[in-house]
């Protein structure tokens, strides 16, 4: 075989895919998990990176882990290593981590601090809006040095939230209106003085729709996360037809005391399948935030919060995050595809700036609560995969009442991949 037929084989297969995978999304039906192939076929993997991940906007990161000129984090998006760094000027930029010499990452650490962007081969460097400042002395006189600054990603903050899009254009929708409505909500905790507190990174032998999937559902909450409902309602949404009169007369308590202050918390959403959407969910009557006790998680309370009955203020942005915000801390959950039985889960744990360890709070108790449901998913993530493996798996029913959440998604990812498709 030459090197043509290896070129036109795997092309051919891409192309076939790329069909197959738009005819089996149209003969989907709404209500139904999807066809074996969409959760464990590397070729239909290959599609979602290509339609899904190198396209559409990711949430990466907080604004607040990188706080000062020159701070970075990278992060991998399937095979695509990206790197977000802060500029002298305090704005947020985002760069394919690829050097432009022979390719090589530019930076190798998960996160750091640097003067300029240097790249460990042959010290091609870099400035921070990625402009190439040095290339050595061998390049001879026809090298074009300003042609060869880092590839930019697409890259917008808001209220905190670093999210970067990896396509050559920016996707259409109303996108920026949910920023704007991001920004207005997350008002109130001020997250350029919070920092880092802890993070855990999770690897799960599931596609990242299962996941999701799992994540958009609290159908499987009182089997498996005994941690997480000593706080947490299991409904996503203040109107649930489930909701009781007890919950209706606290939310009203709960919701006055907000407004009263000022805290945005009635439900927002954007897009598709209700692709970005904010609310602001009471927790269970009696406990203040995500901690085993429900009692606080840190002394120091975030922003200009007061109230330390805040809730947890839920954020979804699909394809990848989840988040809750509450009164002394927020947790942010990023998801990443590895391939198409792997995914990595990234969640991390913010106080605010001035809080202490040790004094006003201990990591391993701010943790407690997600690192168990986190591990409970993950199982149940992997078991969801190893069955949807067997040849007699068949697509099944999502209860409406419970799993509304994954209708939604898959409205959202059908859509989208549907569309990104037709416009190649
Ligand atoms: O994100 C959450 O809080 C929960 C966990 C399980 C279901 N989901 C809505
Ligand atoms: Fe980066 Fe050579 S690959 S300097
Ligand atoms: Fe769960």
């Amino acid at each position: 075989m030459n090197q043509n037929d290896l070129l036109n084989t795997t092309s051919a297969t891409i192309h076939e895919a790329r069909q197959e995978m738009a005819n089996l999304l149209e003969a989907r039906p709404a209500n139904y998990s999807l066809p074996q192939p969409l959760y464990n076929d590397p070729q239909m993997f290959r599609v979602d990176v290509e339609e899904v991940f190198q396209k559409e906007w990711l949430f990466v990161g907080m604004s607040s882990e990188i706080p000062a000129r020159g701070d970075y984090f990278t992060v991998e998006v399937a095979q695509n290593p990206v790197l977000v760094v802060r500029d002298a000027d305090g704005s947020i930029n985002a760069f394919h981590n690829t050097c432009r010499h022979r390719g090589s990452r530019v930076c190798t650490e998960h996160r750091g601090k640097v003067a300029n962007l240097v790249c460990p081969y042959h010290q091609w460097t870099y400035d921070l809006k990625g402009n190439l400042l040095f290339a050595g002395t061998e390049m001879g006189d026809s090298f074009e040095q300003q042609e060869h600054g880092l590839k930019k990603a697409h890259c917008k903050t808001a209220g905190g939230f670093v999210f970067v899009c990896l396509g050559k254009e920016e996707p259409e929708g109303d996108f920026d209106e949910f920023l704007t409505t991001l920004e207005e909500y997350m008002e109130p905790y001020d997250v350029e003085n919070t920092k880092l507190a802890v993070e855990s990174n999770m690897y799960e032998k599931a596609n990242w729709k299962l996941v999701i999937e799992n994540n958009r559902e609290c159908y499987h909450c009182a089997g498996n996360h005994p941690e997480l409902l000593n706080t947490l309602l299991e409904w996503d949404d203040t109107n649930d037809p489930r909701a009781s009169e007890e919950f209706k007369e606290h939310y009203a308590t709960q919701s006055a005391e907000w407004d009263a202050e000022g805290i945005p918390h009635e439900h927002q959403s954007f897009g598709p399948g209700l692709r970005n959407r904010i609310v602001r969910m009471p927790l269970k009557k009696g406990t203040k935030v995500m901690t085993l006790d429900g009692e606080a998680g840190c002394k120091k309370l975030l922003g200009r919060i007061k109230n330390p009955q805040m809730g947890s203020m839920r954020i979804l942005h699909l394809p990848n995050s989840w988040n809750h915000m509450q009164s002394d801390h927020f947790i942010v959950f990023r998801v990443l595809p590895i391939s198409a039985q792997e995914s990595i889960v990234t969640t991390k744990w913010f106080v605010h700036k001035d809080a202490v360890e040790g004094v006003d709070y201990d990591p391993a108790r701010l943790r407690q609560v997600w690192d168990a449901t986190n591990e409970q998913d993950r199982i149940l993530g992997e078991e969801n995969q190893r069955g949807i493996n067997s040849i007699g798996y068949q697509p099944g029913p999502y209860s409406e009442s419970f799993e509304f959440g994954i209708v939604n998604f898959m409205e959202w990812y059908s859509e989208t991949v549907q569309q990104n498709l037709k416009k190649r």
